[in-house]
């Protein structure tokens, strides 16, 4: 590929905030009695705040009223941003920091593509809120992934055509969405096994531009 760009995913590619995600979607389910573990978890990434109680729920007997959803909702992000209150730079995961640096001396540009309304906040606590060319987070959307708009909106944002993007992600929604946007798909970590992605890391730490520039 012509590489121009990267575009990355921020819970579970840039930060482990995918386990406090698990820990306070936990604290909602066994507060309301509905049985959540960690596979159901896992069909949560990427997936926005409403959507992923409405998957959490389905688990439930009961149903509930769209105020009851919303409180159930807010109760399960306070956990949540409690939980975020804890990172530090120390939480970037191994080798972010080593491939942004070697994008920034390519003139490579770069994004943050997430589906959170919390993405800024979580990039200024780990002091990363001023290393991307554009930051596309849950506000600035309308629908999360596998729609491919974040990814699209961050190609604009940056003037950068969606051919010659990559997108680094964790969540099989977001390699969907990626795909969908004719962007090419690095899958790390529980996204690494989809089908559909170009090229296959275990994590960050395995991206080098050498092996993006060679996706065909
Ligand atoms: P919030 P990403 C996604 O972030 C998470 O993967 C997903 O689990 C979460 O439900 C979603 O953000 C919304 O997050 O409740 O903080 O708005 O992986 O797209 O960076
Ligand atoms: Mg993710």
């Amino acid at each position: 590929m012509d590489l121009e760009a990267v575009i990355f995913d921020l819970d579970g590619v840039l930060v482990s905030t995918d386990e406090y995600h698990y820990q306070a979607w936990r604290k909602l389910a066994d507060v309301h009695g509905i049985y959540f573990d960690r596979i159901i978890n896992e069909s949560l990434r990427g997936v926005s705040r409403m959507e992923s109680l409405e998957i959490v729920l389905k688990r439930g007997d009961k149903t509930y009223s769209s105020d009851e959803k919303q409180q159930m909702a807010q109760a399960k992000n306070q956990t949540y941003v409690e939980l975020l209150s804890k990172l530090t730079p120390h939480d970037i995961l191994p080798g972010t920091l080593e491939l942004l640096d070697a994008l920034k001396n390519a003139h490579i540009k770069t994004a943050v593509a997430s589906s959170s309304k919390n993405a800024k906040y979580i990039l200024k606590k780990i002091e990363l809120d001023r290393a991307f060319d554009a930051v596309v987070d849950g506000t600035m959307i309308q629908n999360s992934k596998p729609d491919p708009e974040v990814f699209l909106k961050a190609a604009d944002i940056i003037g950068v055509k969606p051919e010659n993007c990559a997108v680094v992600e964790d969540a099989h929604s977001g390699i969907e969405g990626a795909v969908a946007a004719n962007m090419k798909a690095v899958g790390v970590f529980y996204a690494k096994i989809h089908p559909k992605a170009d090229l296959q890391c275990n994590s960050i730490a395995d991206i080098t531009i050498a092996r993006l520039n060679a996706i065909e």
